[in-house]
């Protein structure tokens, strides 16, 4: 090849756009290693929970919120993955402060924020009108504590509960209370709340049903701390026994109260007012109270929800803990079985599913309700509430039998919860007028 003038030029030019203006060309050098790719950040899946955390029953509500946040460390801690994605859920707080205005609101800040479940609500009040927001936005929530039996009458196939329903609670508290004290006349007194009238229906026709005379009844509402013109009242017609339909917040001034004016009636209570916060507002006057419950009592729940709870708060569980717990473990459990944390996929696994939690086994009925519920009755002693009886099946135990019974059913985890406190039953209490 001859080298002109002209191919030095075409050849320094090639030079030049080959390897840019002025820069050296390039040596060969070996390829830098490749750092590893990240692994993708894992999918954020969030479930709500609400319950009232100000107010009166702020204590109860925020018990139920630390069951819902036990099982979201729990099942965080485990690592889910769901449709090959690892998976983190967060629990989105809410309080409606037990007021159904609130309530609607928050359930649809709750939709808005894209939650793919729902724990809550606390109330019957609430959680009733939320739960249509909840069933049209396709959203299923399942409620840990609200049994006003409306919530599951609805059709709504999104809404579930895993607590018994006042229908089943009702009649319980007030079959003991005919079998127990032989009342001739009783009163009722209500909140005004679904709750606590709807309660106090089903107590009222159970007791008129077994030959009991029910005085008119007298009403409060779930903010009414002073009774003492209700109780005025009633004291005059000496009832035997008085039902109150209500929370613990009311409940306990009203037993106050009752006995700084004498009324030496049998006081009892549904769940709301069925915890020892009753003997902080009443002191002594709340002791021998009966009460009942819409599912076993926290002592009896599982061991490792109770250690959990113990060590994670540093108190405690109240009343229904071990139920939103198992409510937020349900939610989760369904859509690792669906695989997938979509609503409308993990809905039909929820609605089948059999999960062993904290409460016992957990399957739902065609409308969303827990099946074969327990009731446990209780009565204040030494300022606990301590359990008397648990009825399943329409069957009343003593707390040993039911532990026995339930004890080849449990899971082994399980099986070594029951606490020495369960492990006598406690001599019905009587009460002089
Ligand atoms: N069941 C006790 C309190 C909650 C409710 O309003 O149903």
């Amino acid at each position: 090849m001859r080298f002109t003038a002209k191919t030095i030029a075409l050849a320094v030019a090639s030079a030049f756009v080959a390897f840019g203006c002025g820069k050296e060309a390039p040596k060969q050098q070996a390829a830098a290693p490749q750092a590893p790719a990240a692994p993708p950040a894992p999918m954020v899946v969030k479930i709500g929970h609400v319950g009232p955390l100000t107010g009166g029953i702020a204590h109860l509500g925020k018990d139920n919120e630390n069951g819902a946040l036990l099982a979201i460390e729990e099942a965080n801690a485990a690592g889910i993955t769901l449709g090959g994605q690892k998976v983190t859920f967060e629990l989105v707080r809410e309080d409606d402060q037990a007021d159904p205005k609130i309530g609607n609101t928050v359930a649809q800040k709750l939709v808005d924020a894209k939650v793919v479940g729902v724990v809550g609500h606390l109330n019957s009040g609430t959680t009733i009108p939320a739960s249509s927001i909840y069933n049209q936005a396709g959203i299923p929530m399942i409620s840990g504590s609200a049994t006003n039996p409306d919530l599951t009458e609805q059709g709504f196939k999104y809404v579930f509960r895993v607590v018994g329903r006042d229908d089943q609670q009702g009649p319980a508290v007030a079959d003991y209370l005919a079998g127990q004290f032989k009342p001739k006349t009783a009163a009722v007194i209500d909140d005004a709340t679904p709750y606590g009238e709807g309660l106090a229906n089903e107590v009222e026709k159970k007791l008129k049903a077994a030959g009991v005379t029910v005085l008119p009844r007298e009403k409060g509402t779930d903010k009414t701390i002073d009774w003492k013109a209700v109780l005025t009242k009633i004291k005059g017609k000496k009832p035997d026994v008085v039902f109150y339909g209500g929370m613990d917040a009311t409940g306990g001034p009203l037993l106050k109260q009752a006995r700084e004016l004498k009324i030496g009636a049998t006081f009892s209570f549904g769940d709301g007012g069925c915890t020892d916060k009753m003997a902080e507002l009443a002191g002594a006057a709340a002791e021998g109270m009966v009460c009942s419950q819409a599912g076993i009592p926290v002592q009896a729940a599982g061991k490792k929800f109770l250690d959990g709870y113990k060590a994670a708060f540093k108190i405690d569980p109240i009343l229904y803990a071990p139920f939103t717990y198992d409510a937020t473990h349900l939610l989760i459990a369904a859509m690792k079985k669906a695989d997938s944390a979509e609503p409308a996929k993990y809905l039909p696994a929820l609605a089948t599913i059999s999960h062993d939690g904290a409460s016992g086994n957990i399957q739902f009925d065609e409308k969303g309700d827990r099946k074969d519920a327990e009731m446990t009755i209780f009565t204040m002693k030494e300022g606990k509430i301590t359990p008397i009886a648990i009825i399943k099946g329409g069957k009343s135990m003593t707390v040993d039998e039911y532990t026995a019974a339930g004890a080849a059913s449990q899971p082994a985890a399980q099986q070594a919860a029951q606490p020495a406190a369960m492990g006598g039953m406690e001599s019905a209490p009587t009460e002089k007028k």
